[in-house]
């Protein structure tokens, strides 16, 4: 509530001041399809901006990776071409270890659990991202990721052999460990990828096998529950000096109302998209005992391999989590 009438307060604000300020168009490039709750949040909050500045700030967003690919965004956002966007946090695990916290199998693996380890890690990313000339707005969790398969596996055992697409690090990391072979592919283009065969399984939520209508290719969707790895907005941070504190105070509170939204629709998504995927078909359920048992222990493994990379930074942000169970 106290959001919502700061939102109001700086609208009005806004509304009130006389002078108008040069209108600016800030495309936002963002990598997941237009139907996606990502997508759906993200066009929200640019409307918010917009209405909220009075039309001095417009956002445009462009969805499914149109304006830049998920893997360019940063870098168009760090170098100026293009003001703001979201991208997956865990797609910069390459860069640094750090950026890989909400990828680590099992660690935390609610909504609530995610939203603790969040709170235990954002400091260390708005840093990171701040050294990186990049000004963190809001974060939204996708939902639990489970298992994709096109046939019936059982073991890590049936794992072998098979073409697994990964989307960051930790996937491709998960496949190897499996006795899977990684190929990293960006979720605008799986649906492509597993009706030519290029890959045959993957590790995502619901909402992108939904999204992405893999049930023309694949039958089996497994319940793991192994982590929510999240999407984050982000605006350069010199075109964020730039703007006036009124409008900072418009676009922080759309930025708090799109979180809460956002996760609203995380949750809300994740029963509604499973039941989609039954729907085209698939077989959706837990995983055997045997096989959570196996990606348990890849888990540990996992676990430890990331708390090596990311140094005493992460390993505080894992206790801090651990402490706040
Ligand atoms: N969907 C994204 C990342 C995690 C998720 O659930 C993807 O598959 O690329």
């Amino acid at each position: 509530m106290k959001k919502m009438t700061n939102l109001l307060a700086a609208t009005a604000l806004t509304a009130a001041s006389v002078a108008p300020a040069l209108a600016e168009k800030w495309d936002m490039p963002m990598a997941y399809s237009a139907s996606n709750f990502h997508s759906a949040t993200g066009a929200e909050f640019a409307k918010c901006v917009t209405t909220g500045t009075g039309g001095e700030i417009e956002i445009v967003t462009h969805p499914s990776g149109s304006l830049f690919k998920g893997a360019d965004i940063k870098r168009a956002i760090q170098t100026g071409q293009a003001p703001i966007g979201e991208r997956l946090l865990s797609g910069h695990q390459n860069e640094n270890a750090l950026f890989g916290f909400d990828s680590i199998p099992f660690l935390a693996t609610s909504f609530d659990d995610s939203a603790k380890l969040w709170e235990a890690a954002k400091p260390s990313i708005e840093n990171l991202l701040a050294e990186q000339n990049l000004t963190l707005l809001y974060a939204v969790p996708w939902p639990p990721q489970g298992l994709y398969f096109k046939d019936e596996v059982n073991s890590v055992a049936d794992m072998e052999g098979i073409k697994f697409r990964s989307y960051n690090n930790a996937t491709s990391r998960l496949a190897e460990l499996t006795g899977m072979l990684p190929v990293t592919i960006e979720a605008a283009e799986i649906s492509q990828a597993f009706a030519t065969g290029v890959a045959d399984a993957m590790v995502s939520s619901g909402s992108t096998g939904y999204d992405r209508k893999v049930w023309e290719s694949l039958d089996y969707f497994y319940e793991v529950d192994a982590w929510l790895p999240r999407n984050y907005v982000m605006v350069n941070s010199d075109v964020w000096s730039g703007v006036s504190d009124a409008n900072k105070n418009v676009i922080k509170a759309c930025a708090d109302l799109a979180e809460y939204a956002g996760n609203w629709r995380a949750k809300e998504y994740t029963g509604f998209t499973l039941q989609g995927l039954r729907d085209g078909g698939m077989t959706v359920g837990p995983a055997s005992d045997q096989m959570v048992g196996e990606l348990k222990e890849i888990g540990v493994t996992m676990t430890n391999e990331w708390l090596e990379a990311a140094g005493d930074e992460g390993k505080a942000i894992v206790d801090a989590f651990n402490s706040s169970q």
